[in-house]
């Protein structure tokens, strides 16, 4: 059996923690707060990677990995706002040094599960001895209302491992449109304490 071996992925993990660490330092200059309440990098599980390879039909290789798994190295960037959602995407998107793959706004269309977030898909640097290679990421940008809901449909998820009941399912779902109202009636808030500040200066 082919041994595997993840260290690339490890390299560009801490090139892109590192990046988002800075970029998020100058989001809170320029703005003059962190919109960021959770910030966490992570490696896959070679469990968890070939759990997904075989569900998509395919055997546990480095290559099929490097095709088909694009979140080997995830971060997750839990903010306060919808607003702060779409902010930092846009930071993300102007950064220089990761390159942008492909972007998923499950918050303005949803998963049929009710899970909302922002995946982008990027390109991470590593610099090797002498040459550079790009390795696929998956970034996660989500207020921490879609958090509580997305980590809780996780673990029901695992209880559940053949089918979720359909009274579980429809309840997730009334759930999932809770909190987006909730998401709505934070955003509205944090307009009407922004003018407050303003007016304060
Ligand atoms: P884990 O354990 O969180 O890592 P693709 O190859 O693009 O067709 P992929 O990679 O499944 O398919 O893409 P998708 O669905 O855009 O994003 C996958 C990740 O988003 C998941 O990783 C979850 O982290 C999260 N996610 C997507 N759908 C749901 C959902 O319905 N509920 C929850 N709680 N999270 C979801 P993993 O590997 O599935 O899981």
């Amino acid at each position: 059996m082919e041994k595997i071996s993840l260290y690339k992925y490890e390299y560009a993990c801490k090139m892109l923690e590192t990046e988002l660490q800075i970029l998020l330092e100058e989001f809170k200059r320029k703005h003059g707060y962190s919109p960021v309440e959770h910030f966490k990098a992570r490696i896959k599980s070679m469990d968890s990677i070939e759990k997904k390879l075989r569900k998509k039909g395919y055997e546990l290789t480095e290559e099929n990995i490097e095709k088909y798994v694009s979140d080997v190295v995830g971060v997750r960037l839990v903010v306060s706002f919808l607003s702060d959602v779409y902010d930092i995407v846009s930071s993300i998107t102007r950064a220089t040094n990761i390159l942008i793959k492909k972007r998923k706004d499950y918050i303005k269309e949803p998963k049929d599960s009710g899970y909302t977030s922002y995946h982008i898909i990027v390109l991470v640097p590593i610099y090797l001895e002498g040459y550079v290679e790009y390795i696929t990421a998956e970034i996660q940008v989500r207020t921490v209302a879609m958090d509580f809901w997305a980590t809780l449909e996780h673990k029901i998820r695992y209880k559940f491992p053949d089918v979720i009941p359909d009274e579980v399912k429809a309840s997730l779902e009334n759930a999932a449109i809770d909190v987006h109202e909730l998401d709505e009636k934070m955003y509205e808030m944090n307009k009407i304490m922004t003018k407050y500040e303003q007016e304060k200066k």
